[in-house]
């Protein structure tokens, strides 16, 4: 066995035990009152779900496994001479709970590069697709198509032990991750460079390949790409995405349906694409100034109308943080380093300064500032990735090291299937007069 995989199964032979203590000590210790509004209101901070890979503060951002987005930019392996992090390392926090070392991020960029083959047949299937199909529908019929794939859903069929259920997951999560960037890329190049691909380079980290093979070989790019697919790799677990994938997976859908799912989850506008519709809000401003680097005047006139034509801002508020999110500040941070002068991000940096007093004003957002889909499509758009409509895709490739590491650890301590209890009005109404109690 992998030696990865079996530190992954060590730790979670340890943690198992202890959740086996800790609900037979502590099972019946009350969490949280959920009220009437909560219900109706998306369930916000209603805490219902357990996922091991990150933790998220209103206020400090989020905490994979405790470590900061600067301290990993800080701390985890970085290729020779990189400025940014491996996403290798981070998945190894994540999956592992440690930090690794260089070598462990090493490894996994081998084992990824071995698995990256891509079976024909999916790339067929996206051939059979308008071209004009948006790259998120293109990304989830191409997970869809490579389910053929599956370890896990072959074992299933022929009849395993629960307790293996963990390993072949973990299989399918390897081959997924690694197989990603091969079916993105595909997706970019058929769509924008005239369906001429290139050749993954085997010498290369899983990012800095991923960056290759969409045909971005700039150095400064390849660190972007590092830094991007590190920093959107999870938002602990109830958010759309990872909720959804945790949700399919519990009924043991394999990790290609339940990552599919999460990916279609991501591709709404209130989700991951917004970083999308960022860059389309910003460029029709432009469009209507007639081009150049607006006033912080015309910014809010552009975004009261917004406003007015009941829209929401893209890139700003969220249902849990409360303060500007890290993500958006270690993209800031890239961009004074490496881009300084571009027009458009320095249109993203006027657009902080005058948007959230305005959401303040309205008096009901609870989070007027901007999130990490404000500032990631400027950064692209500086090193020529244009298209805009391929951004959630790249959110996608790297939501997926966060989404299946949890997976790994819902197979590898049993979680059973989802099902919370929903009620009617009708129900709401009799339980509100007293008529009816809960019962439940
Ligand atoms: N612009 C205008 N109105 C907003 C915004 C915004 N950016 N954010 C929240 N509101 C409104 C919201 O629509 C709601 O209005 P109403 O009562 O009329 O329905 C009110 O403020 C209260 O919403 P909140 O409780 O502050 O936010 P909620 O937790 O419901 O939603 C988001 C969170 C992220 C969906 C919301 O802030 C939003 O729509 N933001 C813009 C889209 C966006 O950037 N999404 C990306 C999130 C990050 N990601 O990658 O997933
Ligand atoms: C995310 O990265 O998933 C978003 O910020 C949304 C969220 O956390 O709810």
């Amino acid at each position: 066995m992998d030696y990865i995989k079996e530190r992954f199964k060590a730790k979670a032979d340890e943690l198992g035990a202890d959740v086996k203590d800790l609900l037979k000590q502590h099972g019946s210790k009350k969490l949280d009152e959920v009220t009437v509004a909560q219900t109706y209101q998306g369930m916000r901070g209603v805490t219902g779900l357990v996922s091991e890979t990150s933790l998220l503060d209103p206020n400090d951002g989020i905490r994979f496994r405790g470590y900061s987005i600067p301290e990993l930019r800080e701390k985890l392996p970085r290729v020779p001479d990189g400025s940014e992090p491996l996403p290798e390392g981070l998945f190894y926090l994540m999956l592992i709970g440690e930090l690794p070392e260089e070598k462990d991020a090493q490894h996994l960029s081998n084992v990824w590069g071995r698995r990256s083959q891509v079976p024909r047949h999916v790339f067929n299937t996206i051939d059979k697709l308008p071209p004009d199909t948006h790259p998120m529908t293109q990304f989830g019929i191409g997970i869809m198509a490579m389910q053929t794939e599956s370890v896990f859903a072959k074992a299933y069929s022929d009849g395993i032990n629960k307790k293996e259920y963990w390993s072949y997951m973990y299989e399918d999560a390897m081959n997924l991750i690694a197989r990603l960037p091969r079916l993105a890329a595909y997706i970019y190049r058929r769509k924008y460079k005239g369906n001429v691909h290139i050749e993954p380079d085997a010498s290369l980290d899983w990012a800095g390949n991923f960056a290759h093979m969409l045909g971005y070989d700039d150095d400064s790019f390849r660190a972007l790409m590092r830094l991007y697919m590190t920093i959107h790799a999870d938002h602990e677990g109830g958010n759309v995405s990872a909720h959804t994938v945790h949700l399919v997976g519990s009924a043991l859908s394999d990790p290609y349906l339940a990552f599919a799912s999460g990916m279609n989850g991501l591709a709404g506008p209130l989700h991951g694409l917004a970083n999308q519709e960022v860059i389309r809000w910003i460029q029709q401003l432009r469009e209507e100034l007639g081009g150049g680097l607006p006033n912080k005047a015309e910014i809010e006139k552009y975004v009261r109308k917004t406003l007015d034509e009941g829209k929401v801002v893209p890139g700003y508020g969220h249902a849990v943080l409360r303060k500007t999110d890290p993500r958006f500040t270690a993209q800031m941070e890239f961009a004074k380093k490496h881009l300084p002068d571009d027009e458009l991000v320095n249109i993203v940096w006027r657009v902080y300064e005058v948007v959230p007093p305005i959401l303040q004003e309205l008096g009901k957002v609870k989070n007027p500032w901007p999130n990490v889909d404000a500032h990631s499509g400027a950064l692209l758009v500086h090193y020529g990735l244009v298209e805009y409509e391929f951004y959630t895709v790249l959110f996608g490739v790297s939501r997926a090291l966060g989404v299946l590491a949890s997976l790994c650890w819902d197979r590898a301590l049993a979680l059973p299937i989802e099902r919370p209890k929903s009620v009617t009005t009708r129900w709401m109404k009799d339980f509100v007069s007293g008529k009816i109690e809960t019962g439940f």
